[in-house]
């Protein structure tokens, strides 16, 4: 069995050439919940429905996120009636979030909805919400406190991340099924996510870093982070933010006291001996995602790694 913890975009993307190379009934997919949002009085769960979508052949490709071809008649009549509108759902991708909320509403859980839904979009993988709990991700800046979602679609990432907080961190369980994933895993991969605000919210929810320790499965890692930038998304600011400069190896920092591989770029080739000082094998390949066949070769490497 195969266990990912996966963000949004960059873990689809990658996830999306594994399950070409695999069995897709062998794959869990323990998802970030961090970047989940109420809106509109929905709740939204931005990560999970990328990834469904994506494992289920429907995502908006050039986006990464939201369903292809969807239309947007739902939001530009809300704008209308005044509501801001700097999120973008679409008509379709409407129909998830009006369904979790209703079937939260009646009592079910993030992952049994998640369920519900990928398995109705004909996803074989099973998709695990890191936790059933509320968990939200906020940004400080110097505008003040906001969802992470705020800080990086309306803003735009601009600005500096002066504080990041887990609201919700404290009571926040990681759910059976998450950690039932990671104990009886044969092998773990640690997707090129963002390593603060969508692997590293899987990682401080309570027992999951034990777990990841204990199991005996074989932890590999991709770096998110290519020559001192990420591919996608704010991984920069939130990394300068924790003190740590913004490379290979400040990743492999942050996983090296349960990781096993790390897999970095060929740019970055010469930071491999700095980070096997860290106790961790280091391979080294084309980790750049552009075609469908980087997506199953980076996943090939990474199962052999
Ligand atoms: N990202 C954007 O940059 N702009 C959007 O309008 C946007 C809408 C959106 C709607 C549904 C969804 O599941 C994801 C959406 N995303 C959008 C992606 C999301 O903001 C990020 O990619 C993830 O949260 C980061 O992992």
């Amino acid at each position: 069995m195969i266990t990912a913890l996966a963000g949004g975009v960059g873990a689809a993307r990658f996830l999306s050439g594994l399950v070409k190379i695999i069995d897709e009934k062998d794959l869990s997919v323990i998802v970030n919940t961090g970047d989940d949002m109420q809106l509109y009085g929905l709740h939204i769960s931005p990560d999970v429905d990328i990834v469904s979508y994506t494992l289920a052949g429907i995502v908006n490709e050039a986006k990464g996120w939201g369903i292809k071809d969807d239309s947007f008649n739902f939001l530009s009549s809300l704008k209308g009636l005044g509501y801001e509108t700097w999120f973008n759902l679409g008509d379709r991708d409407l129909a998830t979030h009006m369904y979790r909320t209703l079937k939260l509403k009646q009592g079910l859980t993030l992952t049994q909805i998640a369920k519900e839904v990928s398995t109705s979009l004909g996803v074989k993988a099973t998709i695990l919400p890191m936790t059933n709990d509320p968990f939200e991700t906020h940004i400080t800046t110097k505008d003040g406190l906001m969802h992470f979602e705020e800080y990086f679609v309306k803003k735009g990432s601009a600005d500096e991340v002066l504080k990041i907080t887990f609201a919700g961190s404290e009571n926040a369980n990681p759910s059976e099924e998450v950690l039932g994933s990671i104990k009886n895993a044969e092998t773990i991969l640690i997707c090129p996510s963002n390593p603060v605000v969508s692997i590293g919210t899987i990682l401080c929810l309570k027992g999951v870093h034990d777990a990841l320790k204990q199991t005996c499965a074989r932890k590999i890692a991709i770096s998110p982070i290519v020559a001192g930038a990420p591919i996608k998304g704010p991984a920069d600011k939130m990394l300068r933010n924790l003190g740590l400069d913004v490379s290979a190896y400040s990743v492999a920092k942050l996983y090296a006291d349960f990781l096993d591989v790390f897999i970095i770029d060929n740019a970055d080739a010469n930071q491999k001996q700095h980070i096997e000082q860290l106790g961790l094998e280091v391979k080294v390949t084309n980790t750049i995602m552009k075609t469908p066949e980087d997506k199953i070769s980076l996943a090939k490497f990474a199962l052999t790694a």
